[in-house]
């Protein structure tokens, strides 16, 4: 890649972002001016919302990967952010000291609670694992003291499995058992660090954990793989003592053409198959599920139906392309839907709202960082006040429930209670003449419902 860019040196900490006070509630009115540019129309942390405190209930984190590290380039161009721990020549473990300031202040910035990291995007590899180790750790003890300083804590950690080539045919999956090996030895390592790091969750993310081409991939072989390295993730989870969920971050493909991983329903399968359904819950992302040919809220709606609902990553994909673009939420239906399944299921407990969003790569300011996320963040709160209003009406649920009636009396629940075979069902529907009169559905009565609330 063309080494085009200037070199500038690392920012002093408070000194990368114009915007010098941290952002704050400030009511729907709220008119930008040069003096307060930014602030939250409807984030109003310490709001009560469906017997919780805002701030509580949605949980939000920033993500290290897409804020820190990505420096723009995209598959046709190198690097447009140029930020200054970017610059080429300085010391890897200076950027990386650098990011852990200016990612705090970003998130003070911000007012959030909490932040998402990949164990290479807090601290770069080494020539060893061991040399890589040693740099995670230190870098760690930085995080763990801003951690105290500023009370922001870890939603979760990771392992990044993908991006390295000795990765190239699958971590787990891979065809080469010392791949495996090494996988393992930096999950240990991650999931380590989460639990000093008192996080919340840990999750995995399996993107090499696919396929390209079926002529050289045995899927029987990688599925037991896979299942054996979760199996082994979740002892070391007890062994240590880790109390956080185990999340697995679903996604049909990109980079591999077909993840095992697919969607909500195929983890639950896979958890299934080896005995980890009480052990694994989910992390689902927005643009993931609709790679996966799903809407976001039926993939909550799944995980919430087989009890593995854990956290969400929230972005945007977009409707014309066929990949992760991974953009900032802005689209007030789609979220309030989302946020309404959460509420419904009763909310987060370990979980959160992550932003696995990144800003389009001609927004080069650093100031569109904090306007990106500041936009995310009044956007879910506001689709969470949407989730309140059809939650309290009640009218929606309702009718679900009407809809179901007759499964709560009695020939429903004889049936269901496994009384009625086959023969009986037929000999019933003889006997009293039976034709079931249809209902309708009103799903447009529904979607014109749905919009009073916005
Ligand atoms: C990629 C995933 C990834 C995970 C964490 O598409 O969203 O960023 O969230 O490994
Ligand atoms: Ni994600
Ligand atoms: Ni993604």
């Amino acid at each position: 890649m063309a080494a085009s860019r200037v070199s500038t040196p690392a920012a002093a900490p408070g000194q990368f972002f114009t915007l010098t006070e941290p952002l704050q509630f400030e009511g729907p009115k709220f008119k930008p001016s040069a003096r307060r540019p930014l602030g939250y129309r409807y984030y109003d942390a310490d709001r009560m919302v469906l017997g919780r405190r805002m701030e509580d209930q949605l949980r939000f984190a920033v993500c290290w990967w897409h804020s820190f590290v990505w420096p723009g380039t995209d598959p046709f161009g190198g690097e447009t952010f140029n930020r200054p721990w970017h610059a080429i020549g300085a010391d890897a473990m200076q950027q990386a000291h650098a990011k852990v300031d200016v990612a705090f202040e970003l998130f003070q910035l911000l007012d959030v609670p909490f932040f998402t990291f990949h164990d290479r995007d807090i601290a770069p590899e080494g020539t060893t694992l061991r040399e890589s180790n040693a740099n995670l750790h230190r870098i760690g003890e930085r995080l763990a003291r801003r951690m105290d300083d500023t009370g922001i804590a870890l939603l979760w950690g990771t392992a990044n499995l993908f991006s390295n080539r000795r990765y190239m045919a699958g971590a787990a999956t891979n065809p080469d058992p010392m791949v495996f090996a090494y996988a393992a030895a930096q999950v240990k390592t991650a999931l380590e660090l989460t639990h000093e790091l008192r996080g919340a969750n840990y999750v995995l993310w399996g993107g090499r954990e696919g396929y390209d081409t079926l002529l050289n991939t045995n899927l029987t072989r990688e599925w037991a793989q896979l299942g054996r390295f979760l199996n082994l993730v979740v002892e070391h989870k007890h062994a240590i003592g880790f109390t956080g969920a185990i999340l697995i971050e679903p996604k049909p493909c990109e980079p591999t053409k077909h993840q095992y991983d697919y969607d909500v329903a195929s983890v639950f399968a896979f958890l299934q198959a080896h005995g980890l359904e009480h052990e694994v819950q989910v992390n689902i992302e927005q643009n993931h599920a609709l790679l996966a040919g799903h809407s976001f809220e039926h993939e909550i709606a799944q995980a919430q139906a087989l009890g593995i609902f854990g956290s969400i990553d929230m972005n945007r994909g977009d409707e014309l392309l066929g990949w992760d673009t991974d953009q900032f939420p802005n689209n007030l239906p789609h979220v309030a839907l989302a946020m309404y399944q959460i509420m419904l299921g009763g909310g987060f407990s370990t979980g959160g709202i992550n932003f696995d969003a990144k800003l389009r790569r001609q927004s080069i300011d650093p100031d569109d960082l904090v306007a990106a996320h500041a936009g995310a963040i009044d956007l879910c709160a506001r689709g969470l006040l949407v989730a309140e209003r059809m939650i309290d009406d009640g009218v929606l649920a309702a009718h679900v429930d009407a809809r179901y009636a007759g499964w709560d009396a009695k020939e429903g629940t004889a049936i269901l209670k496994g009384r009625r075979s086959l023969a009986s069902l037929a000999a019933m529907v003889e006997r009293k003449g039976i034709e079931p009169q249809p209902v309708s559905g009103r799903q447009e009565r529904l979607e014109n419902l749905i919009n009073s609330y916005l």
